[in-house]
């Protein structure tokens, strides 16, 4: 009998379905999003690059926290998943100080409650990773929280777990990617609970999406760093002097080609795998 998939939500650049009780898909399209605004121009393989990368670090992480991944679909770009409860909290971990960090540190020398030592330039690399959590405010961007309040939301234990696991996730990934010429500056998790009420990581993990990636050969604090894949987009856009409000500009050819080649050798570079082979055999990134 073929399965039934009732659509529960779209995020910007994703669709969520219901398989049954117990069971999501998450699928990721080519679409993509620059200053906040989707465009009307896809990138082809951006979908399978992000599952891909996905589905690698939930095979390698789960000696650090179980994870909801259950299967990895033969399209590449779709992840069937456990359903679960999710936490009210995002949980963020910053190895540089950049973004929303930087604009905090700016502004009041701490971040999130974290103080952190005067004369810090924008992009440096913080003395050690800092978790720094946030919600999703009514106007759909995150906001920042500190830990207290964090941990009103989920209770003080939840949010000292979560805190521990965040950061042997950030620990372990950051290590690999800079091996490989990635700057993993920051990245976002999303934790939930199974039924048991053990903490699960959820949603899409370290991917380009969820993180900021730097190439490592160009790393120089003291401005803004440019993106591992999306680059190109923005610098197209800047040219154009487009406004930032939807709707966003079409992309010409080359710019999506560069694109797609930035996202390609990110995907090979942190897997190891050459993507042909995973688009050939999507299994090929759990093994
Ligand atoms: C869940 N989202 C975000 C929204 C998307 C994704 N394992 C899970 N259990 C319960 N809920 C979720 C997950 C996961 N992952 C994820 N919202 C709920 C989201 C819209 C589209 F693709």
């Amino acid at each position: 009998m073929p399965e039934t998939a009732v659509h529960l939500g779209s995020g910007k650049v994703r669709e969520l379905y219901a398989l049954d009780e117990e069971r999501l898909l998450l699928v990721a399209s080519d679409r993509i999003s620059t200053f906040d605004v989707v465009l009307p121009t896809e990138i082809p393989d951006k979908g399978r690059v992000l599952t891909g990368l996905s589905a690698f670090w939930f095979a390698r992480t789960g000696h650090i926290v179980p994870n909801h991944l259950l299967e990895l679909r033969d399209d590449g770009r779709s992840l069937v998943c456990r359903r679960l409860e999710m936490l009210p909290v995002e949980v963020v971990v910053r190895g540089y100080l950049s973004g929303s960090g930087w604009k905090d540190y700016l502004a009041t020398g701490a971040v999130c409650g974290h103080p952190l030592p005067a004369g810090l330039a924008e992009s440096a690399r913080l003395p050690a990773p800092i978790v720094t959590p946030a919600t999703k405010a009514a106007s759909g961007h995150d906001e920042n929280i500190d830990a207290a309040t964090a941990s009103e939301l989920v209770g003080a234990d939840r949010w000292a777990e979560a805190e521990r696991v965040a950061l042997a996730l950030y620990a372990f990934a950051s290590a690999h990617a800079e091996a490989r010429g990635i700057v993993l500056a920051d990245t976002k998790f999303e934790l939930g609970l199974d039924q048991e009420g053990t903490l699960v990581l959820g949603d899409e993990a370290l991917t380009p999406d969820s993180s900021r990636f730097w190439p490592a050969a160009t790393y120089a604090p003291g401005g803004a760093q440019p993106s591992y894949d999306k680059q190109y987009v923005r610098d197209y856009c800047e040219r154009l002097g487009w406004d930032k409000t939807d709707p966003g500009p079409e992309v010409p050819a080359d710019v999506v080609a560069g694109t797609r080649a930035r996202y390609v050798e990110a995907f090979e570079l942190l897997t190891g795998l050459a993507f042909d082979d995973y688009l050939a055999d999507p299994q090929a990134v759990l093994r």
